[in-house]
């Protein structure tokens, strides 16, 4: 399986997070895409390819253009307020009772009208690094378009939190949409999603929530009591078109292997009865009982089972790096799914 790879994700660095009321720095660091590579090198999973670039027309296929064209430009703006601050973050939204119909004009109103939350920060590399990024899922979408069996898309910035016009959660262009509308673009005709990543996917299903092209299936810890706390209930089944073709599977903090391998076979058969194209899977390995952020219980030993049962579904795959956060780990975690679905 070839990995697509691009170093300029490593511009994304020295940003900070608001983590437990203070500002710490963010957890979605250069180091864990460094890692997983490293990983994938030192056990000869297959090359790692550079990205050919894209033209952003195919982001705005899914996303607002709007908020596109903000994304490269929010960096300028910043410092064109003559701020010395190296990181730039919203801080006000427009939530229930205001306006989300006006974008304003100010740099620091338009950060929060294009957000969900202060989790999607700027710094001087951070729009280069989303469009190597974005420029890394399709140029490993167009190896599975081509005939390929899988390709592994090591994405950063995630994506799965990025809505059509919101940021957040680590995410700002939504790289298993973008990939996904793009296949189908190319001519497919339905796209399974499978998101995996501890957190629900709430941007991939608001871009996808009232279509039928596209069958969308998170897997994830209970909204109720985790992030991103709006999204991600089980009656959450899509609208108008997309009736029935979103499936959420929330779990409780504390889930291990044995539980959630049970809701695995749930999603497969629900994958399997769509019978799609491709398949699409925003990879996160922060299911990881050794994640910093994270409640459940996976061990290392499961993620090469994750794999094999995916590749049993015996569809072109597309691994989209989502989330994953125990540095030391996650190298083993992602080869350890992407080499059981090779068969070992
Ligand atoms: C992104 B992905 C931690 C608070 C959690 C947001 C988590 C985003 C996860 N200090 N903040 O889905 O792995
Ligand atoms: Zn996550």
């Amino acid at each position: 399986m070839k990995t697509i790879y691009s170093p300029r994700h490593k511009g994304h660095s020295g940003h900070t997070e608001l983590a437990e009321g203070v500002v710490v720095p963010g957890f979605e660091k250069p180091e864990r895409a460094e890692i997983i590579r490293a990983r994938m090198e030192e056990t000869g999973l297959g090359p790692v390819v550079a990205p050919v670039s894209h033209d952003l027309a195919r982001a705005k296929r899914v996303h607002d253009a709007g908020y596109v064209e903000f994304l490269g430009r929010a960096w300028e703006m910043w410092r064109a307020e003559g701020r010395d601050a190296p990181v730039a973050m919203p801080f006000v939204f427009p939530a229930r009772g205001l306006r989300a119909d006006v974008p304003p004009d100010h740099v620091d109103g338009l950060l929060g009208y294009y957000s969900f939350d202060a989790g999607a920060n700027f710094v001087a590399g951070t729009w280069d690094a989303i469009q190597s990024s974005f420029d890394t899922a399709l140029t490993a979408a167009s190896l599975v378009h081509s005939g390929e069996r899988s390709a592994f898309a090591l994405c950063r910035p995630p994506g799965h939190h990025a809505g059509s016009m919101t940021m957040g959660g680590y995410c700002y262009i939504n790289n298993a949409a973008v990939a996904a509308q793009w296949l189908l673009d190319e001519g497919a005709n339905r796209i399974s999603i499978l998101d995996i990543d501890y957190h629900h996917g709430n941007g991939t299903q608001e871009i996808f929530y009232r279509r039928s092209d596209v069958q969308l299936i998170n897997i994830h810890a209970d909204p109720k009591e985790e992030y991103p706390y709006f999204l991600g209930h089980a009656d959450e089944e899509g609208e108008g078109d997309g009736e029935g073709f979103n499936h959420n599977y929330p779990l409780p903090f504390g889930t291990e292997w044995a539980r959630w391998c049970e809701v695995l076979e749930e999603a497969r058969a629900k994958i399997a009865a769509y019978a799609p194209d491709v398949l699409v899977v925003s990879l996160g390995v922060d299911t990881y009982e050794g994640d910093p952020i994270s409640k459940f219980r996976l061990q290392s030993e499961h993620y090469p089972q994750i794999g094999e049962r995916i590749a049993r579904l015996n569809l072109p795959t597309l691994f989209v790096m989502e989330g994953g956060y125990a540095v030391e780990a996650i190298g083993v975690n992602v080869v350890g799914v992407l080499s059981g679905f090779e068969g070992g």
